[in-house]
C-alpha cells in the first residue's frame, strides 16, 4: 500500500528559542536573563530570536531592537554566532539519523522526520519523539519541543503547543476534533490574505473550514480551496521528503578591498540581483524572502532578511528590497564590508498549495 494511504506517524521537532538558548547554555551567567541575539542595544537592527525570560516582557523575532529595548529595558543583547548554531544543527541532524532517514530539514531548527517505519523498531510515535527529545539534550544540552501526528500540519501545530520542552500528541482518534478548534490561521497554506478572506465567508475555525461546503470554498479560493478543504479533513497528502531541491538562489562576492561606500555596496547589490532573478527565472520558481549578507572587515557576518507580500523573480525588486536592509538594518557605512552576498529563499514549487493541488489526482 502507498505510504500516503495508510496512517502515518509524522514528528515535528523544533529547538527551543535556538539561537538564544545555545548562548545561554555557553555562558552560564545569562541564564535566567532576558536575552535577545542579533541587532544591537542601541537600537540598530532587529531581534532574531530571545529567552523565553525576555518573551514574558513582549519581545519577539524581527522586532526593531529599540522597540525590543523599550519593552524590556534590562534586555541583554548578544550578537549571533551562526558557525555554533550551524554545529548544533548537524548535532541534532545526526540524532534524527539516529531514528529515521525520512529527514526533511525546514531550517537549523526544525525538522520532519516520518517515524511509521524507525530504527528504533518502536511502535509510537511518542517513545521515538522522547528518544529524540532526550538525545538532542544529550548531545547539546539544549532543550527541544516536538509534535506527533498523522500529517505534517497537525505535527508542526502541535509541536508549538507546549514550548518550551514540550511534547504533545495527536493520535489518529483525536485529530478531527484537534482541527476543529484550531483557528484556521493555524491551517497550512493559509497566511494572514487568505485568513481574511476566509473571515469574510464566516469560516474562522477548522470545523467551519471543514463544515462549507467544497464547491462554494472552490469557487472563492480557487484550487487552494479544495486542498483547505482536504486539510481541515486531516488529510495532508504532503510527504517527508529528504533532500528537497534547493531552497534558495544567491550570489556572494567577497571584496578586493573593505569598502565602506553605501553606494559602492549598492552596485554589486543591483548585479547580485540580475545574477539571482535569472537563476530565479531559470528553474521558474519565484521566492517570497529576500536576505542580505555582510561580513564586517573584522569577519563578523550578518544576516538580515525581509519577506515579501507575493514571491517575486524581478531583479529590480530584488535588489531594492536587499539595499533597504542594508540602509535600514545593518551598520554598512559605519562598519567597512569585506563581503556581500544576496540571496532569495521560500521558492514556490512542490511545497506551495496551489502547484501541491495541481500535482495532485482529482479525488
Ligand atoms: N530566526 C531569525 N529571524 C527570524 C526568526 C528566526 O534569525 N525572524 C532564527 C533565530 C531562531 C531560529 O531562527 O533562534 C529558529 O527560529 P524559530 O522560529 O524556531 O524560533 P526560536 O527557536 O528562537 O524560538 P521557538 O522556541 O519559538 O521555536
Ligand atoms: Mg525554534
Amino acid at each position: 500500500m502507498d505510504s500516503i494511504d495508510r496512517i502515518r506517524r509524522i514528528i515535528h521537532v523544533d529547538m527551543d528559542a535556538f539561537y538564544a538558548s545555545v548562548e545561554q547554555r555557553d555562558r552560564p551567567e545569562l541564564r535566567g536573563l532576558p536575552v535577545a541575539v542579533g541587532g544591537s542595544p542601541d537600537g540598530r537592527g532587529v531581534v532574531a530570536t530571545c529567552s523565553y525570560e525576555a518573551r514574558k516582557f513582549g519581545v519577539r523575532s524581527a522586532m526593531p531592537c529599540s522597540q525590543a529595548k523599550r519593552l524590556c529595558p534590562e534586555l541583554v543583547f548578544i550578537r549571533t554566532h551562526m558557525e555554533k548554531y550551524k554545529e548544533v544543527s548537524q548535532q541534532i541532524r545526526s540524532v534524527f539519523h539516529e531514528v529515521t532517514d525520512l529527514v526533511e530539514p525546514l531550517s537549523l531548527d526544525e525538522a520532519y522526520l516520518d517515524v511509521t517505519e524507525n530504527k528504533l523498531g518502536l511502535e509510537f510515535g511518542r517513545d521515538v519523539a522522547k528518544y529524540v527529545k532526550a538525545r538532542i539534550r544529550e548531545a547539546t544540552g539544549l532543550t527541544a519541543s516536538a509534535g506527533v501526528a498523522p500529517n505534517k500540519f497537525v505535527a508542526k501545530v502541535a509541536s508549538d503547543l507546549r514550548k518550551p520542552d514540550g511534547l504533545v500528541i495527536i493520535p489518529p482518534e483525536r485529530m478531527l476534533p484537534f482541527i476543529a478548534t484550531l483557528p484556521v490561521r493555524k491551517i497550512w497554506g493559509v497566511g494572514p490574505a487568505t485568513a481574511k478572506r476566509l473571515e469574510l465567508l464566516g469560516i474562522r475555525s477548522g470545523l467551519d473550514l471543514r463544515n462549507f461546503p467544497v464547491d462554494k470554498l472552490q469557487a472563492h479560493l480557487g484550487s487552494s480551496g479544495r486542498l483547505l478543504h482536504r486539510l481541515a479533513h486531516g488529510d495532508d497528502p504532503r510527504r517527508v521528503t529528504p533532500n528537497r531541491i534547493a531552497k534558495s538562489r544567491g550570489s556572494e562576492t567577497t571584496l578586493n578591498t573593505d569598502i565602506s561606500d553605501l553606494g559602492a555596496i549598492e552596485r554589486i547589490i543591483f548585479e547580485q540581483a540580475t545574477q539571482v532573478s535569472k537563476a530565479l527565472l531559470a528553474i521558474q520558481r519565484p521566492g517570497k524572502t529576500v536576505t542580505l549578507k555582510l561580513r564586517y572587515s573584522d569577519f563578523e557576518t550578518i544576516t538580515r532578511s525581509r519577506t515579501l507580500t507575493a514571491a517575486t523573480s524581478s531583479a529590480r525588486q530584488i535588489a531594492e528590497t536587499a539595499c533597504a536592509l542594508l540602509r535600514g538594518a545593518t551598520e554598512a557605512g559605519d562598519r567597512s564590508i569585506r563581503l556581500v552576498g544576496v540571496s532569495v529563499s521560500g521558492l514556490l514549487g512542490a511545497d506551495d498549495p496551489e502547484q501541491l493541488w495541481l500535482a495532485l489526482p482529482l479525488p
